[in-house]
């Protein structure tokens, strides 16, 4: 709502505090491919985490549709950008949901709601002097939709595309970054941890401590774009407009409630590319704006292909629905599994913390070794074992709880919450590979198949025990698998609290179990 220029908040109930997660939304100058899909499923897997513990959640996703680069693909396909970025959304959500994305948003950049923001925020900072007009002269990479000195270019070109920049020279409105310098740099001293891991947050606060520029935040030139109000000729930055979808997805400035309910997002998942843009850029728009910044950034680094980037740009990247199709027909499994199998690799091999090369044979690898030998051999070792013995219950461990055992897999479940506390799903993943080794050894200590029967059937307890607990853990990686397990050991899915369950000896002695899976991950021909 604006009143002369001044937006009023309409201040909701806040008596619910929301766990809110956003990805960064993806230009739609092509399909997803498995650098986007590496940032939604970290995404989506830290939301299904924070559900299952209790939390309500809202995970948002999107499509950031307006600018150069997008007006000029849909030129050359000859039909216009509204009709591309339909084609391309959609291509995003159908791509999510066969990866099981649960997202709770999904905002594009052309949609009305988020165009009354970008139009009523452009006003409010121009009326409270943050914007000014001036004339942009300078260097501008129509890729990556930034600005660049001639210092920063590599040989003329961009220094990330490293392709041909354009020499703009137009009337603008700036923001004035420079103002904020000394503000963002007090308060990334005071939050030790808003940028996430610490090599991020140190390459941020050098390039602040370098000196903030003012920035051009409108284009003369680009039709494809949210007109400033006051003067249509100008279109809002691409950047300016995309990050301001954080706030237009959540009813920002139209649904008081749910915005108070959600804002500030507790964590932003974003890869090291975009790093200036939300650690700099957008904390400095937050601030002008008297709203409160996100928790956390959480930043990854890139997936490569033979030592590059893998970018569409690039012509290097992976799509992930092929390579689900890829394992099926490998291993005769349905897509869902194999799907879970890519969720699980992306994790587990992703580039979280350093860049990491992707080929299809590492994909392949992962999944024999983790999935068939470990996950899957535990469960078929199992339930081959008690369908032999004609078992069909959870057997009585007959009063003789293994301590041993109890405090190693506490340890890990421990040790798996820890790393979701401090931003690491590859190590909370960690944890489960540890625990699904360790149970392996132990069906190899104590040979269930030649014990007497009442160390045989304390053995299955616990390996039963075992499987429970790790079928949980992995929810938030693979939930279909999971839940496939999880069912087959008698559980009611849409009552499972993973806070309380993720202790040791909750396995319910006489539980009927459904042994008759057929192999959930088999070996790939
Ligand atoms: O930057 N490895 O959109 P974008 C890992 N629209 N992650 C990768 C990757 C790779 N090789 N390639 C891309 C934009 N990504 C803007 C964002 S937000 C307000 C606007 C992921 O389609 C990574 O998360 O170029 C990166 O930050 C994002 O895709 C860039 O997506």
């Amino acid at each position: 709502m604006v009143h002369s220029g001044v937006i009023y908040f309409i201040i909701g109930n806040r008596d619910r505090v929301m766990f809110y997660i956003t990805t960064p939304i993806y230009y739609v100058n092509a399909r997803p491919h498995l650098g986007t899909t590496y940032t939604t499923v970290i995404a989506d897997v830290m939301s299904r985490y924070h559900r299952l513990m209790g939390e309500d959640t809202f995970f948002l996703t999107g499509t950031d549709e307006h600018g150069i680069n997008i007006q000029r693909v849909a030129e050359n396909k000859n039909i216009t950008p509204q009709q591309h970025c339909d084609e391309l959304a959609s291509a995003f959500q159908e791509t999510w949901k066969k990866l099981h994305i649960q997202y709770d948003g999904f905002i594009r950049t052309s949609e009305n709601r988020h165009i009354e923001v970008v139009q009523q925020v452009f006003d409010y900072l121009f009326k409270k002097g943050v914007l000014y007009k001036g004339v942009y002269n300078g260097w501008y990479c129509p890729r990556c939709e930034s600005y660049y000195n001639l210092e920063e270019l590599e040989e003329d070109n961009c220094p990330i595309h490293k392709s041909k920049v354009d020499y703009l020279e137009e009337e603008t409105y700036f923001f004035s970054w420079s103002n904020y310098q000394e503000k963002l740099l007090e308060y990334y001293a005071d939050r030790p941890h808003f940028v996430v891991p610490e090599n991020r947050y140190r390459e941020i606060i050098s390039f602040v401590e370098r000196g903030l520029k003012d920035i051009s935040v409108s284009r003369t030139s680009v039709s494809w774009g949210i007109p400033v109000v006051s003067t249509p000729e100008h279109t809002v930055y691409v950047w300016l407009d995309a990050l301001l979808n954080y706030l237009s997805a959540v009813g920002f400035n139209s649904d008081g409630n749910l915005f108070s309910t959600l804002w500030p997002p507790k964590v932003q998942v974003i890869g090291k590319d975009i790093l200036r843009q939300h650690a700099a850029f957008w904390p400095a728009v937050l601030m002008a704006l008297e709203l409160p910044l996100p928790d956390h950034l959480m930043v990854h680094e890139f997936f490569l292909v033979t030592g590059s980037k893998m970018s569409k740009s690039g012509g290097n990247v992976f799509d992930p629905l092929v390579l689900i199709d890829e394992l099926s027909k490998l291993t005769g499994v349905d897509p869902k599994i194999s799907a879970d199998a890519l969720r699980y690799f992306l994790i587990k091999d992703g580039p979280e913390k350093n860049d990491s090369d992707f080929s299809f044979d590492s994909f392949i690898n992962r999944f024999k070794v983790d999935l068939a030998n470990d996950w899957g051999n535990l469960i078929n070792r199992t339930f081959g074992l008690m369908l032999r013995l004609g078992l069909t219950r959870v057997p009585n461990p007959d009063g003789l709880y293994d301590s041993e055992f109890k405090t190693e897999v506490q340890k890990y479940i421990k040790l798996y919450h820890q790393s979701f506390a401090q931003l690491s799903p590859k190590e909370a993943l960690n944890q489960i590979s540890i625990t699904l080794k360790f149970l392996n050894s132990y069906i190899d200590t104590h040979r269930p198949w030649s014990a007497e029967v009442k160390e045989r059937d304390n053995c299955l307890y616990h390996i039963l025990e075992g499987i429970r607990i790790v079928s949980l853990l992995m929810l938030p990686f693979m939930p279909v698998s999971s839940e496939i397990i999880l069912r087959s050991l008698s559980y009611h899915m849409d009552t499972i609290d993973l806070k309380t369950e993720t202790s040791v000896y909750k396995i319910i002695p006489d539980t009927p179990i459904f042994l008759n899976l057929p192999p959930i991950f088999p070996r790939p021909k």
